[in-house]
C-alpha cells in the first residue's frame, strides 16, 4: 500500500487539512457563498474584505474574465464587519479555520473593526488588507511604508487573534526590503502575497472601449497574467521575513502545478481567486488532486519536503 501524500499545513497555529483555500474577494461575500466554501475541500474559509459599514461597491460591469486572467474594480462591496464576525458562529461547524479579511477605509476604521472582533473566538485569524486598489481616492496602504508601520503599531495594541497582512505586489528590490523591515518589527503571523496588480487596463478592440465601468476602465489584474509577479513576491518575502511568518501564495493558481510552484518558492498555503470565480468550489478538490499527483511522482510525501527549496542555476 503506497504511503499517503499529505497536503496539510499550519497557518497562525491552526491546522488545515488542505493547503488550498479561497482568496478574499471572489464568492465569499454572503452566507451562501461562505457556506459553500465551508463544505468544500478548501482547507480554510476566508471572508470578503470587510469595512465598518455595508457597501454596494462600484458600478457594473466591474469584473471581467479574459483568456489570460481577470480585471476587477469591485470597490469593496461587502456586508459590513458585523456580518462576517457573526458568521464565525456558523463557521465553527466546518472543522476548518475561518479567517476574516479586514479592509477599513481608514486606520481608525481598521482599529475599530479589529477591537470589535477581538472577542470572537471562532475567528482564527485576521487578514488585514493593505492593498485594495479600487476605492477611488484611497491609496493602497501597502505602497506607503510609513503608513503601513503606523497602522500596524495601532492594530497590534488591540488585536487578540493572530494577524496577517495581504500585500500588494512589489516590483522593485528595495521595496521588498523596505516592507520586510516594517513587517519584521511586528508579531505578524502570516503574509499573503499578492493582491491583484492594481490599475491595469483591459481594452476591447472591437468596441474600442474599456471593459469595466468604474475608474475609466482601470482595475486590479488577476489570473495567469500575474503568476510570475506573485511567485517573485512569495519568494522575496519567504527570504526576507522571520521564519516564524508563514507565506501564503496568491496569484495565477489554476492547476496543481501552479500551487506546487508557489510552495517551492516558500508558500505554506495557496489561495485561489480568478480560477475559483470561474470554476466554483470544485477547484479546491481538483487542484488538490493535481498537486498530490505531482508530489507522488516527485517522491514528496508532504509540503515540508519541498517548500521553499527552489534552486538557483
Ligand atoms: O475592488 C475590490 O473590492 C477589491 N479588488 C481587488 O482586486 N482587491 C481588493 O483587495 C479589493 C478590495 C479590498
Amino acid at each position: 500500500m503506497p504511503s499517503p501524500i499529505l497536503i496539510s499545513t499550519k497557518i497562525a497555529g491552526f491546522g488545515l487539512s488542505s493547503c488550498l483555500y479561497n482568496a478574499s474577494g471572489p464568492l465569499c461575500s454572503d452566507a451562501d457563498e461562505l457556506h459553500a466554501i465551508g463544505i468544500s475541500h478548501a482547507g480554510a474559509v476566508l471572508s470578503k474584505s470587510a469595512t465598518l459599514q455595508e457597501r454596494q461597491g462600484n458600478e457594473e460591469p466591474r469584473y471581467v474574465d479574459t483568456r489570460w486572467g481577470s480585471i476587477n474594480s469591485m470597490g469593496l462591496p461587502n456586508q459590513g464587519y458585523e456580518f462576517y464576525a457573526r458568521f464565525s458562529e456558523q463557521a465553527k461547524t466546518y472543522d476548518k479555520p475561518y479567517f476574516m479579511s479586514v479592509s477599513g477605509l481608514s486606520h481608525d476604521d481598521n482599529l475599530h473593526i479589529i477591537k470589535e472582533i477581538s472577542g470572537f473566538e471562532n475567528i482564527a485569524g485576521i487578514e488585514l488588507n493593505l492593498s485594495c486598489p479600487n476605492v477611488p481616492g484611497k491609496p493602497q496602504t501597502g505602497y506607503d511604508f510609513e503608513q503601513s508601520r503606523r497602522l500596524l503599531e495601532m492594530v497590534f495594541t488591540e488585536v487578540k487573534q493572530p494577524l496577517g497582512v495581504k500585500l500588494p505586489p512589489y516590483f522593485d528590490m528595495p521595496h521588498f526590503e523596505m516592507m520586510a523591515s516594517v513587517l519584521n518589527d511586528f508579531p505578524i503571523s502570516f503574509v499573503t502575497c499578492v493582491n491583484s496588480i492594481g490599475n491595469g487596463l483591459v481594452v476591447d478592440p472591437d468596441l474600442e472601449s474599456v471593459v469595466i465601468k468604474p475608474k475609466h476602465g482601470f482595475g486590479g489584474i488577476g489570473g495567469d497574467f500575474i503568476k510570475p509577479t506573485a511567485l517573485a513576491n512569495v519568494r522575496q518575502f519567504y527570504t526576507l521575513l522571520d521564519k516564524s511568518v508563514s507565506i501564503i501564495g496568491c496569484g495565477g493558481v489554476k492547476t496543481g502545478m501552479d500551487a506546487f510552484e508557489h510552495i517551492l518558492c516558500g508558500a505554506s498555503a495557496v489561495q485561489i481567486g480568478t480560477q475559483f470565480m470561474r470554476e466554483g468550489t470544485g477547484c479546491f478538490e481538483r487542484v488538490a488532486n493535481e498537486l498530490t499527483d505531482i508530489m507522488r511522482s516527485k517522491g514528496y510525501p508532504d509540503l515540508e519536503s519541498f517548500r521553499g527549496k527552489l534552486k538557483d542555476i
